[in-house]
């Protein structure tokens, strides 16, 4: 899997002061420390970066690449500062993201066009968050047609059907696997992403790595080809690496109907199993899910 590293983005404090006051050290050393966790990408969020986007988006791009020459994901909703970006990355970027709202959809195919660039299509339409599988279908559908007819190739495409927290609706969280489990017969040769730590967005700090992890898991069932993650979670990067197969292969299975013995599990596959029974519907989200 390809993996995007999340940590530098604009919320974070010391990430967020560094972007305000252009000081390059603490972004750059967090690059450093991405790369020596394994990520393959750095994402770049400097959030809707209203005013002046574009040139802190040229500022960070190239106090990053003053140290690596790891491809980038450009984080912005903003256009201009999108453009920014894409004019001084050296390696082959990506666009993160275009949605299809009317407004945004052909201004950001046609960047995309002429950057020659890689893209998040963000199944976000015009009337805002999917409500359903069929829905995240249906918009794949008309994402790729019309990507297509601006000239992009499916290869170029990496779809991201749009994760949100387990806390919040768990038919959001079935649906995203659900589009995920079609997206091969919908769109052949696109790819796909998530950002990785929505599913645990508001559930206390110490217990995000088991949600993040297991969602990971499961989309992996269906071919997930890239995650935003958090580079330093190192057990979610093995998993990601192919380096622990029979945790994986006790959530496939559970995904496939089997009841594991939960008495004979040891803690750590207990605490997987708790976790996928929870992202799949089968127990009720709640902060103490490990514990029942
Ligand atoms: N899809 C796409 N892009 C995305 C997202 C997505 N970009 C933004 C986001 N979602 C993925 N990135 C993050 C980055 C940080 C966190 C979650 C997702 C996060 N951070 C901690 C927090 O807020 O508590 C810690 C912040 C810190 O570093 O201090 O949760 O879905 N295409």
């Amino acid at each position: 899997m390809i993996l995007i590293g999340e940590n530098i983005n604009i919320m974070s404090q010391t990430i967020g002061a560094a972007l305000k006051e252009r000081n390059p050290g603490p972004i750059q050393q967090l690059v450093r420390d991405e790369i020596e966790a394994g990520i393959d990408y750095l994402d770049l969020n400097i959030g809707p970066a209203r005013k002046g986007g574009d040139e802190l988006m040229d500022w960070v791009v190239n106090a990053v690449q003053a140290v690596t020459d790891k491809p980038l994901s450009l984080d912005t909703t903003n256009p201009v500062a999108m453009e920014a970006g894409l004019k001084v990355a050296k390696n082959k970027p990506l666009i993160n993201s275009i949605s299809l709202q009317p407004d945004r959809l052909e201004p950001g195919l046609q960047l995309a066009k002429r950057y020659n660039a890689n893209l998040i299509g963000l199944l976000w339409g015009a009337e805002g968050m999917p409500r359903d599988a069929n829905e995240r279908a249906m918009h794949v559908v008309d994402f790729v047609y019309k990507a297509n007819e601006t000239g992009i190739p499916n290869e170029h495409i990496w779809i991201d059907p749009i994760v949100s927290p387990v806390s919040v609706e768990i038919n959001q969280v079935k649906a995203c696997i659900e589009l995920m489990s079609m997206l091969a017969d919908i769109a052949p040769g696109c790819k796909s992403t998530v950002g990785m730590s929505n599913i645990s967005n508001g559930t206390p700090h110490n217990l995000r790595p088991w949600l993040n992890r297991t969602y990971m898991i499961m989309l992996m069932k269906y071919g997930l080809y890239s995650a935003i993650v958090d580079a330093f979670d190192t057990d979610l990067i093995k998993i990601a690496k192919g380096e622990r197969p029979e945790i994986v292969s006790l959530v496939h299975r559970m995904m496939e109907g089997e009841k594991p013995d939960m008495a004979a599990l040891n803690e750590e596959e207990a605490r997987y199993a708790k976790t996928a029974r929870v992202l799949m519907g089968e127990s009720l989200y709640s902060h103490s899910w490990l514990e029942i």
